[in-house]
């Protein structure tokens, strides 16, 4: 109805909503039952939710299909967007292909009627964590935007046998547990073997003169991997578009060596396939330092050629000529882990279909796209020339060249010196001769981004600045952002609902009408709906944490939460050094009305990364002490709650009050747990990092809390030696902290566990914690202020729902289509 889209002018309770129409319930029920019996084979009366999960999602499978392979021959669309990422941290898909068809109520009918609760059975679904944090979970919310506006698209990457491993916390340690998704199998792919391709290691190149005497390069690969592509329909809001994420297999061309299984050696007989096949077989779980093996380069090789060979022959197929590639497919590059493509794009034009380099060259810069996600030195993907003429020595050939070229033309115009060349080269020769993935993706795309404002313009100043001088144009900013459908809508359907009956449905197609929620900001009876939504979704996550750390948090409590990968940049020992200092001086003045505060932490640490596995063990100690003391009682709890994942980010992400984004200025490329927090209505402390700072123009300074130095800040205080010892020396509160773990007061068992954190800030302290100590902490005493105001607290809260629909990546699709990739969006 028309009025329910015209926002009211005060607030009224709710109207019941439509329960779903009694037919089309009636139908799922039976295409459940049918899957269950067919496709699973089970009874209702031996079916676990497992088995009621897969039949599920067969029955809405069909209607995804239905929505796209409604017309027998498709129009092939002006242009198709390949989204190249090794990552994809799509989560569990029930909820978004339930909420995107528009059939969650009827599901949940249709599962009552059969006597079947349709939340157990959406829990019985694992997530899909193809990914490690924030860089794989952005390719999932913009595979899941392209499909909502309609954007043509394929999301390119691997089916790894083994997503990211499962966190046991075990007397505070860290222990890594393989991850199994595809046990019982995954019922939303599709195998297509008949759209398998071969990828190449190894081998040399041979040189073959033509009949126009010409000479063509040939690689002659030593070995030959298949890749099997599995495709996962992704299904837009509405229903109004299906794209495909097509994530490739490793498979031996020979299953078992026969002879040697003949011959008794049973192992040796497959081994050869073993190794063939460990390209798939599981993520790497390192966030920002890079594996560095050599495993790492096959599955980065193997799903790039695979996709750009399926994506060249479908042009083929479509249109003929290669040269119009630019017309038809915009390529973006996931950071560097695809960027050998530009090389292998090449000498699939050149070397394969026999186009000139010059030609070849502008089709590939007019195709791809890169996107960067870190500035960090240690984050930034080079290889040794020495591996690379080793695995893929055509592509190494082909780098030198577009390097001479480069490098040539540079210096022919006379527009730079030896040490500018240096600069700009593909080749680092100071660590030994490496090739700088980084620079090689810049040269071969047409347009190079990066994530927020501020992560932009460093680019530009940093890492990218003599690149950036050649090319002014090139780079260019695009804002990361958060899909509304998963982490608003079905995250927080309270939330959601209240948002509707606020200011009408329109907001579930268009969250700019959020803002309507402005004008409810200081209504009472508007707050205590929002407040009532909160608390319920706290008494859920209490729930879970209880569950899965014995710890009962106390949800009348501010929870205070930092939920993210384990780094010692993103600062959780800030946040547990403040904890510490706030323990110390509730016990110095336990008479004082301390507002009760929840700290809750999750995350998980790379394996190899021994400093972040220190900081989740002393997150522990210090909850184990702190939890125990009767002093602060009802005042401070801490809890590590472990496996971080989308699932439990979903849970957390509703129930949050507070939400920590106090990475070291200059170092978060963007973040976007920021965002869905905030829209959520956690109020943000942080620093002027990152997206951050495009929150706070969002939001309004007063209902952010900011503190700490700023990117230049850092720069400068970074410059002055010594720093650390002088910041630790004037803040008394930090030095308190700081002694009572170095001595062992969270781990009397073994006092000098700590140490190796300790050092760290009173030595180098990389990250500069004692430099925005203080002030982290008299922000913190606003926000227990704050907190104690409940109207404006919860005039904050509302503020920042109704202010951050831009962060939705709607938008950003649209501005990567407008900017980037140059497609229509309808
Ligand atoms: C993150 N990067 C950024 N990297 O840290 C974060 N790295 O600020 C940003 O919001 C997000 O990307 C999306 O742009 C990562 O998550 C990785 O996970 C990663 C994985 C492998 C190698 C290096």
């Amino acid at each position: 109805d028309a009025a329910a889209d015209e926002p009211r002018a005060g607030w009224r309770p709710p109207v019941p909503s439509l329960s779903p129409s009694a037919d089309t319930v009636t139908l799922l029920h039976d295409a459940i039952l049918r899957k269950l019996a067919y496709a699973i084979g089970k009874s209702p009366a031996t079916a676990r939710d497992r088995d009621w999960f897969a039949a599920t999602a067969l029955a809405l499978r069909d209607r995804v299909l239905d929505a796209c392979l409604s017309s027998a021959a498709p129009p092939v669309p002006q242009k198709r967007v390949y989204y190249l990422s090794l990552e994809f941290l799509i989560g569990r898909l029930l909820s978004d292909v339930m909420g995107n068809l528009g059939l969650a109520e009827t599901a949940r009918a249709a599962l009552a009627q059969l006597g079947v609760d349709l939340d157990a059975v959406a829990g019985a679904e694992p997530d899909a964590a193809l990914g490690n944090g924030g860089l794989g979970r952005l390719a999932a919310c913009f595979m899941e935007s392209m499909a909502s506006l309609a954007i043509p698209a394929y999301g390119y990457g691997i089916r790894y046998d083994h997503g990211l491993f499962r966190q046991v916390i075990e007397d505070g340690i860290q222990r890594e547990v393989p991850e199994t998704w595809l046990a019982e199998g995954n019922p939303w792919e599709f195998e297509r073997p008949d759209s398998a391709c071969m990828v190449g290691f190894g081998g040399e190149v041979a040189m073959t003169v033509l009949a126009d005497g010409a000479i063509r390069r040939v690689w002659r690969p030593a070995e030959l991997v298949r890749a099997v592509p599995f495709d996962t329909p992704v299904v837009g809001w509405g229903a109004r578009h299906v794209n495909v994420l097509r994530l490739w297999q490793a498979r031996a061309l020979e299953p078992i060596d026969l002879a040697r299984f003949n011959a008794g050696d049973h192992v040796g007989a497959v081994a050869e396939r073993s190794r063939v096949e460990a390209i798939s077989r599981v993520l790497y779980p390192s966030d920002g330092t890079p594996a560095g093996q050599e495993l790492r380069l096959r599955q980065e090789f193997f799903f790039t050629s695979a996709s750009l060979q399926d994506l060249v022959r479908r042009h083929i197929a479509e249109r003929g000529d290669l040269r119009t590639l630019p017309d038809h497919a915009a390529i973006q590059l996931n950071d560097t882990h695809p960027a050998i493509a530009v090389p292998e794009l090449m000498r699939l034009l050149v070397d394969e279909h026999g186009l000139p380099w010059d030609d070849a060259w502008h089709v590939t810069t007019h195709t791809l796209g890169y996107t960067n996600h870190t500035l960090l030195p240690e984050a930034l993907e080079t290889w040794p020339v020495e591996l690379m003429e080793r695995l893929l020595p055509r592509h190494m050939q082909i780098i030198y060249l577009i390097n001479w070229m480069h490098l040539e033309g540079l210096s022919k115009h006379g527009k730079v010196d030896a040490g500018q060349l240096a600069a700009v080269s593909l080749i680092d020769e100071a660590h030994g001769k490496r090739v700088r993935m980084g620079h090689l993706a810049f040269l071969g795309a047409r347009r190079v981004n990066g994530v927020s404002a501020l992560h932009t313009e460093l680019m530009r100043q940093t890492v990218f600045a003599p690149l950036h001088a050649l090319d002014t144009d090139k780079i260019v900013n695009k804002t990361n952002g958060i899909t509304f459908r998963r982490w608003f809508h079905n995250a927080n359907p309270g939330l959601t609902r209240l948002s509707v009956e606020a200011v009408g449905a329109r907001v579930l197609d268009d969250p700019t009408a959020l803002e309507g929620l402005a004008r409810f900001a200081e209504d009472a009876a508007f707050q205590e709906r929002y407040a009532a939504v909160r608390r319920e979704r706290k008494e859920a996550l209490a729930r879970v944490v209880k569950d899965r750390t014995g710890i009962a948090i106390d949800p009348a409590a501010l929870f205070d939460v930092q939920i993210k990968r384990i780094h010692e940049y993103k600062r959780q020992l800030l946040n547990i050094l403040e904890t510490v200092a706030l323990y110390q001086a509730i016990l110095a003045e336990p008479q004082r009305d301390w507002p009760a505060r929840v700290k809750l932490f999750a995350g998980k640490a790379a394996s190899s990364y021994h400093q972040a596995k220190l900081i989740i063990r002393l997150a522990c100690d210090v909850a184990k002490r702190v939890n125990a003391d009767p002093v602060v009682a009802g005042r401070l709890q801490v809890a590590f709650v472990p496996n971080y994942s989308v699932s439990l980010a979903e849970a957390i992400i509703p129930a949050a009050d507070l939400s920590e984004q106090i990475s070291t200025a200059g170092l978060e490329a963007s973040g976007t747990g920021n965002m869905k927090l905030a829209l959520n209505g956690a109020l943000t402390i942080g620093t002027l990092d990152g997206a951050n700072i495009e929150i706070r123009e969002h939001v309004g300074d007063e209902n952010i809390f900011i503190f700490g130095l700023t990117a230049a800040g850092v720069q400068a205080t970074t410059a002055e030696p010594g720093y650390a010892a002088r910041a630790i020396a004037a803040s008394p509160r930090l030095k308190a902290a700081l002694d009572l773990i170095a001595s062992g007061g969270f781990s009397p068992e073994e006092p000098h566990r700590f140490r190796p954190l300790v050092d760290e800030l009173t030595g180098q302290d990389r990250y500069l914690l004692t430099a925005d100590f203080d002030d982290y902490w008299r922000v913190q005493r606003e926000v227990d202020a704050a907190w104690r105001r409940p109207r404006t607290w919860w005039r904050a809260a509302i503020l920042n729902t109704a202010r951050t629909a831009w962060f939705s990546s709607d938008r950003t699709m649209r501005e990567y289509a407008e900017d980037i990739w140059r497609v229509e969006v309808a």
